[in-house]
């Protein structure tokens, strides 16, 4: 699927910053930073569950190193687990989706929360700090 170990690294990593740049438009507008505005936060619900499906696929064995990356040993020794916490992930997604589409903007806090924590726990336990 990937040529290289970098290229699976730039892609996973790529994904990752679209991923956080959709999710953090919808966040600012849940705490309040920015304007609510429920078509742009359906907008990018619906590139954020997009995006959010490809990650996984670039942690394949051996992606472990080739270019800088804040990736864990455990993604591999741990794999299934990883494989859930992105289904969790992905779930809490839909559930953002959902409630974007619906326009409601306490539910859609309530469903950004869930997503917050999916990807926080992931990282806890999969990503080195910076
Ligand atoms: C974001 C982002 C994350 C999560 C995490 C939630 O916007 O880039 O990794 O939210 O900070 O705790």
């Amino acid at each position: 699927q990937f040529q290289k170990p970098e290229h699976a690294i730039k892609y996973r990593q790529s994904s990752m910053s679209i991923l956080a740049t959709h999710f953090g438009r919808i966040a600012a507008m849940a705490n309040g930073k920015v304007p609510f505005d429920a078509k742009a936060v359906a907008a990018n619900a619906e590139v954020v569950s997009m995006i959010a499906k490809l990650p996984l696929a670039a942690f394949g064995e051996g992606t472990d190193k080739g270019l800088p990356t804040r990736a864990k040993p455990e993604i591999w020794k741990e794999s299934a687990k990883f494989k859930e916490a992105s289904d969790k992930m992905i779930g809490e997604i839909a559930k953002l989706d959902a409630a974007a589409k619906g326009g409601n903007l306490d539910q859609i806090k309530a469903a950004v929360g869930g997503v917050g924590q999916s990807c926080k726990a992931c990282h806890d336990s999969f990503q080195n700090d910076d």
